[in-house]
């Protein structure tokens, strides 16, 4: 009987640990995609209907590109706005200037020219200014001329997109960390060239490209403190949490920015403002989107692994939420947003209708495998639901009825998309790929 119970007692304990393992394994399942507790599984995807980018807020069918041009396209762009992202103060400062403060025509040893231009946002010098970072190819452009660019918004200073001693070092405020050399929020030395695999300057030069990078915290730190300073304050921005609901927040001003190097790019000889390719990485591809909404003078939009917020649909709850969104960033987005914390389906948007607001022009949204919590089949969805747009204007957009297996990019007319394997990141398989797509529809025959 002993020997039983003790069987017993074993069987009980065996069961127990396989309880734990496996409890510890799902965990450790759940956080190799995002933090446990949110859906990454498409099973557990609760129903969802998404609305018709082309049915006005009256009920009526849009038809033709005048009524989506002149009715529907406004009514979504004030949706956005309103409870999105907030509202962006218009247009071009008349007292914007800048300066090009340092310049190699022989830079990474004779592959790029390298400039460095100060924007000031306002005539009086103590206002706030933006340091933009240019690398384009040697020589001249020929019939490329003048050269066609590739514009993001970087996390971590201009320095720490290519192995460049050269690069002035940021001064700004910076998210701390420890992996990319951040210390008491600075950017130290060792930040030079940390992120130079996400931007492959030398790939994107070689290919006939010039790039342009910012970093984002020039415009607004990426922390709540950051709307009260630099732009948020040249527009007395409130506080985040004491703003109007559907006053701005750091998505809006990066967006805001984009919009203004475009102007910027208007005035430089070397370069091809009717043939920007605006990018961004995650948040910064959240920005990218809304900048590109906004704004049509950018002629490609990229979106690379934005998740919620960017090309991800956010009705399908799956990885990040809306609730969590807000709450982790308070000062990402409007407060309005916050109205749909677990109040997903109450949307009068999603997010294909914000890649509906770029169409005819060109968007390439990409995920990553292992990036659950961005949800790569939602980015898809998002890609692919904006397509009736694309048809209003006699393009195809993706073409292709199912999501794309991995490593299938399909780059279709209006619309691209790519699966690649790997986590959230931005790597040279995802660069190739870009600049495939922009040889197609940026250079010029
Ligand atoms: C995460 C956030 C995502 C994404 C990401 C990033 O913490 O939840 O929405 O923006 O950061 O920017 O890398």
């Amino acid at each position: 009987m002993p020997a039983l119970k003790g069987c017993y007692l074993m069987i009980h304990f065996s069961r127990f640990f396989a309880f734990v393992l496996s409890a510890a394994a799902s965990l450790t399942f759940a956080a190799n995609f995002g933090p446990a507790g949110f859906i990454y599984e498409e099973n557990q995807v609760p129903p969802y209907t998404t609305s018709d980018p082309l049915r006005c807020q009256d009920g009526s069918l849009v038809k033709d590109v005048q009524t989506w041009e002149n009715k529907r396209r406004p009514e979504l762009l004030e949706i956005f706005s309103r409870e999105v992202y907030g509202r962006t103060p218009g247009g071009r400062l008349a007292g914007m200037h800048w300066e090009e403060t340092s310049v190699d025509r022989a830079a990474l040893g004779g592959q790029a020219v390298r400039r460095e231009i100060t924007l000031w946002f306002t005539e009086n010098k103590n206002g706030p200014k933006a340091r933009l970072l240019i690398y384009q190819p040697p020589g001249n452009a020929g019939k490329h001329a003048p050269w066609p660019v590739f514009l993001g918004l970087n996390f971590f200073g201009n320095q720490s997109v290519a192995n460049d001693p050269a690069i002035t070092l940021s001064p700004a405020w910076m998210r701390p960390s420890a992996e990319f050399h951040v210390v008491e929020n600075r950017a130290t030395e060792k930040t030079r060239g940390v992120h130079a695999g996400r931007w492959s300057i030398e790939t994107v030069v070689a290919r006939g490209y010039a790039t342009a990078t910012l970093y984002c915290g020039d415009l607004s730190e990426d922390r709540s403190e950051g709307l009260v300073r630099d732009v948020g304050a040249l527009f007395k921005t409130k506080a985040v949490n004491e703003r109007a609901p559907d006053e701005w927040g750091a998505i809006g001003i990066w967006a805001w920015g984009l919009s203004r190097i475009m102007d910027y790019f208007e005035n430089d000889p070397e370069l091809d403002a009717s043939r920007v390719a605006v990018h961004g990485h995650s948040r910064l591809g959240k920005a990218a989107l809304w900048a590109g909404a906004q704004d049509p003078r950018f002629a490609l939009v990229i979106s690379n692994n934005s998740g919620c917020g960017g090309a991800a649909l956010s009705k399908r709850i799956f990885g990040e939420t809306v609730q969590r969104i807000n709450g982790s960033f308070p000062f990402w987005f409007a407060v309005n947003f916050r109205n749909y914390n677990g109040r997903e389906d109450k949307l009068p948007i999603d997010q294909h209708e914000l890649i509906g607001l770029i169409a005819p022009r060109p968007v390439y949204v990409a995920s990553a495998q292992e990036d659950r919590w961005a949800d790569p089949k939602g980015e898809y969805l998002g890609a692919k639901l904006s397509e009736p747009v694309y048809a209003l204007y006699g393009k195809t957009g993706l073409g292709v009825k199912e999501m794309p297996a991995l490593h299938y990019p399909v780059h279709g007319d209006g619309l691209a998309y790519h699966l690649r394997a790997g986590k959230h990141d931005i790597n040279t398989y995802d660069w190739t790929r870009y600049l495939d797509y922009a040889d197609r529809v940026l250079k010029k025959p």
